[in-house]
């Protein structure tokens, strides 16, 4: 068998001091931090789509990346040699799982049903590679934004024909992804939105959805498939109105349809820079309302208003999201690098340098937040801040034992209450301390 990367070895840990690029300075798999080791804290994917599907294609020209391994065809024989180079890099980088779409890893055929033949074929090469490895798969998802007949969204498709195929795509991924052992399914409404009301029944196109996303669980259960079931929110791109908008506006949804205790949310960093708000913000409310499952990790560019997908190589980031995770015990599905290298970063050596400093990166803000942990300052002086509720009329509130006009003569008998500073700048000098 050839070697697709033969001037790169298994990247090692070799600690802070050193200055190899092929080396994690952070990142020490069997190392415990705060009870568990950083490989059961962090649980690392690779996805297949930007590292080994891209191109560098933007809107202004065409790829710049060329893979020796290519061979420019949707071959069979290409997919499988992509697969072979795509499990000696997850051997290389020691990443223990992947993600795929069901059109990332097989050409899709003339037909539904060769799209699924040549699915099970690349499968089964998935699944020698997977045993001869050990390296798992974190989870799989459905393509139903990038053939045409999906322009006009998948499972909100104002064509029933289209959304009969949104279906069966969906079917067959989940089967495929429970045959491969992953840990979750991902639903990423791509083009589950809508350009113009003109033209839309947006009520009529979200219960569709809630019908869809019923359907997925009642398959899921039919089949056994044991995985959790995601949805990733996005507020825009590729239509104006995602219905998955952000973290809260996908908890509202699955409360109105039922479907709150069979989904949990994928948080993506640069959909929820996208959506107005910051990373930890959607990570913290997800997990506070006990559905925060899995983490798509990127970064976008502060000054681009577009899902640039980079590396997020930024530690203040890092560790204010695995502060939330630590805080919630870890992530019962993983961390997902939904990252490419930047269209100009055209060497093979870049898809390495680029996953390494990643994972350094969140390994670093690992660290960090057990440290903030273990300090306990954030914490008490959170708990400090809210402690008029621990007692007395704050108390009665939290408990519905005070009514509007318990609490109207409190106001009336304790006067103006005493200003209290919220010290934001104490504790952002404080946060920088543990960077
Ligand atoms: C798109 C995106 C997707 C999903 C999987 O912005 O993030 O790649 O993660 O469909
Ligand atoms: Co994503």
């Amino acid at each position: 068998m050839s070697e697709f990367f033969p001037g790169i070895g298994k990247i090692k840990y070799e600690g802070p001091d050193s200055k190899n690029f092929f080396a994690f300075k952070y990142y020490d798999a069997d190392k415990i931090v705060g009870g568990k080791t950083m490989r059961d804290w962090l649980k690392f994917a690779v996805c297949y789509w930007h590292t080994f599907r891209g191109v560098g294609s933007d809107p202004f020209g065409p790829g710049t990346i060329k893979r020796p391994w290519e061979d420019g065809t949707q071959s069979i024989d290409n997919a499988k040699r992509r697969m072979d180079v795509a499990f000696e890099f997850f051997q290389k980088l020691g990443n223990p799982y992947w993600c795929f779409h069901d059109r990332d890893i097989a050409p899709e055929g003339a037909t539904l049903a060769e799209s699924n033949k040549n699915l099970d074929a690349i499968v089964a090469h998935a699944k020698q590679w997977q045993a001869s490895t050990g390296v798992k798969l974190l989870w799989g998802t459905t393509n139903l934004f990038s053939n045409p007949r999906f322009m006009n969204g998948g499972a909100t498709n104002p064509d029933a024909a289209v959304v009969a195929y949104a279906a069966a795509q969906v079917k067959k991924a989940m089967e495929v992804t429970k045959e491969l052992g992953g840990e979750g399914y991902v639903f990423w409404g791509g083009r589950e939105g809508y350009m113009s009301l003109l033209n839309t029944d947006m009520k009529r196109e979200l219960d569709h959805f809630g019908r869809f996303l019923q359907l997925a669980v009642d398959y899921k259960k039919e089949i056994g498939f044991t995985g959790t079931l995601l949805i990733e929110p996005k507020p825009k791109e590729p239509t104006k109105h995602q219905y998955d908008f952000d973290s809260a506006t996908v908890m509202g949804f699955l409360r109105t349809y039922g479907l709150e205790k069979e989904y949990q949310i994928n948080v993506e960093a640069n959909h929820a820079t996208l959506a107005g708000h910051t990373f930890e913000h959607d990570l913290e409310i997800s997990s506070r309302y006990g559905q925060l499952g899995s983490i798509d990790a990127n970064v976008g560019d502060a000054q681009l208003g577009w899902d640039t997908d980079q590396f997020n190589m930024d530690i203040h980031s890092t560790t204010l999201a695995m502060l939330v995770v630590m805080n919630q015990g870890g992530l019962p599905v993983g961390i997902n690098f939904d990252a490419k290298v930047r269209r100009e970063s055209t060497d093979v050596e870049d898809m390495f340098i680029a996953h390494i400093g990643g994972m350094d990166s969140f390994a670093r803000g690992l660290l960090n937040a057990d440290k903030i942990r273990q300090d306990g300052t954030k914490a008490e002086w959170i708990a400090k801040r809210y402690s008029s509720f621990d007692s007395g009329i704050g108390a009665d509130f939290e408990k519905g034992k005070a009514d509007f006009k318990a609490l109207e003569k409190f106001a009336l008998e304790s006067g103006e209450p005493k200003q209290m500073s919220g010290q934001q700048e104490k504790y952002e000098v404080l946060l920088n301390q543990y960077i």
